[in-house]
């Protein structure tokens, strides 16, 4: 017999239309929405886990700022964009490294999110993003890096590397020859 339908799983293609999903939210999240069946699916979770097992926390991507639709992409919600992949050498904390990354295109996350220019004349190339990780750590980029009418480069939100998937979210900055842009743990991208 089917066990209770668990509550149903809002996609991220909901989002621009009903933004308020960030579980670092204003209050009028959907976890308070959903009340009850949430702490049914709760109680669900913790009784099918092993016991003293903590499930590492699933990485999410917040896009934040100025932008007309902020949202909070989860890894699936991510995995569902095309993939891109790029192919690179630099030089990290333990010397040159090669590996070929697949993920999903900056440029295609922030056009959903759709930045907002400032009032004025010719503000699209104004907008900077600030890549940020868990830990604190943040790098900067234009947006004319990334905008395939300008340089086009193929900063992807990488959830693959050399083919395994990654447990936590890596920017991807191919051309820089050293590895500093590529922020590990990320976990937020705010646009200025
Ligand atoms: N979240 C995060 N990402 C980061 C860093 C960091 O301190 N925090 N260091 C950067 C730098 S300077 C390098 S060289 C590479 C590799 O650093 P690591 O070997 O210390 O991870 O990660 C980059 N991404
Ligand atoms: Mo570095």
């Amino acid at each position: 017999m089917p066990g209770p339908k668990p509550p149903e799983r809002r996609r991220f293609t909901q989002y621009p239309a009903d933004h308020n999903v960030s579980p670092h939210g204003n209050g009028n999240s959907i976890f308070m929405r959903m009340g009850g069946r949430l702490s049914l699916a709760l109680l669900l979770a913790a009784a099918a886990a092993p016991a003293g097992a903590e499930a590492p926390a699933s990485p999410q991507l917040e896009i934040a700022g100025r932008v007309a639709h902020p949202q909070v992409l989860t890894l699936s919600d991510l995995r569902h964009f095309p993939a891109t992949t790029v192919e690179l050498t630099q030089t990290g904390g333990h010397g040159p490294q090669h590996a070929t990354w697949s993920g999903v295109l900056l440029w295609t996350l922030l056009q959903r999110a759709a930045p907002v220019d400032e009032p004025g004349r010719k503000t699209t190339l104004r907008h900077t993003i600030l890549a940020h990780g868990t830990d604190g750590y943040a790098v900067a980029l234009a947006v004319g890096e990334i905008d395939p009418a300008f340089e086009g480069k193929q900063v992807i939100v990488a959830l693959a590397r050399d083919g395994a998937p990654l447990h936590s979210l890596e920017l991807v900055v191919p051309g820089d020859r050293h590895a500093g842009r590529d922020v590990h743990d990320l976990d937020k991208v705010s646009v200025n």
